[in-house]
């Protein structure tokens, strides 16, 4: 691996916000594949962040400075992820559901989405079902994105889509979901339309949902 990916991902890992913006910023300039400094650097890193901690040597505040160092970097990274000229492709609303503060994979699938040409509403993190509602009411929504990251609040998938059907509202829009406990079988079990295990396919769904 290229030493400066390395750098990165020892930057988010020991959480250093300095080392990971330099670093990116040194991986851009040397002409290094965003899409790779994405993957390899930042996304393996908070992987490596989540075993440490189950492993027990990493707790809360570790993973709140590698989550923050990781932010940066995406910040730093997002110019580059977005395409040149890109067409219209539909309004999508999204948000890590009730009760999940986790927002670092929901803000990846926005940048990505946005990089494809999706207009995004970003409701951000611990959000209501009520809250999704309304934003679909508010109209032109074409798209619903809930993240999940924890095992007791993906069930509030299962409630948002029920909400928008006793709103009256679930015929007028497509669902998909995602986060590391989330699996296909859930999706469907849930009635969501798809599922996507990380952002690009995040996007290939959410394109063809949309065509559908
Ligand atoms: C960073 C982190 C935190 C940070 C979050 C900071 C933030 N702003 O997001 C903080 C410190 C706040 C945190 C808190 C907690 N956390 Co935490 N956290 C993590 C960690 C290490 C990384 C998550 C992450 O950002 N990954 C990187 C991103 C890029 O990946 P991702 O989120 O999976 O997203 C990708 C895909 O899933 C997918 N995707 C995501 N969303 C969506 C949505 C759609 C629509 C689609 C299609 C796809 C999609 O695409 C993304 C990009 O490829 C994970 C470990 C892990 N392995 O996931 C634990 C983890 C999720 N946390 C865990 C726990 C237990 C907690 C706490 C309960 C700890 C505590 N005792 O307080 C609290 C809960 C707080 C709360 N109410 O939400 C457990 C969950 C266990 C479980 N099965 O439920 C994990 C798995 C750690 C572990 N191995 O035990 N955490």
């Amino acid at each position: 691996m290229d030493h400066l990916i390395q750098a990165i991902f020892d930057g988010i890992v020991d959480g250093s916000r300095a080392v990971v913006t330099q670093k990116v910023q040194e991986a851009l300039d040397a002409h290094l594949d965003p899409q790779t400094i994405l993957n390899h650097g930042l996304v393996d890193a908070m992987a490596k962040v989540g075993q440490l901690f189950e492993d027990g040597e990493y707790f809360v505040p570790e993973m709140l400075v590698s989550a923050r160092a990781m932010q940066e970097g995406l910040n730093l990274l997002k110019p580059h992820l977005l395409a040149g000229d890109i067409k219209p492709m539909g309004k999508v609303v999204a948000g890590t559901v009730k009760g999940d503060l986790h927002d670092i994979g929901k803000n990846l699938v926005c940048m990505m989405l946005e990089g494809a040409g999706f207009t995004i509403q970003d409701l951000g993190a611990d959000v209501s079902p009520d809250a999704f509602v309304e934003a679909v009411r508010q109209g032109d929504v074409d798209l619903v994105a809930m993240s999940a990251l924890l095992t007791t609040t993906m069930a509030n998938m299962k409630v948002t889509i029920q909400a928008l059907e006793e709103a009256g509202l679930r015929g007028q829009v497509k669902v998909m979901i995602g986060g590391a406990p989330v699996t296909e079988a859930y999706a469907q079990q849930i009635g969501a339309d798809g599922y996507a295990p990380d952002a690009s396919r995040a996007v290939k769904l959410a394109q063809k949902l949309i065509a559908a």
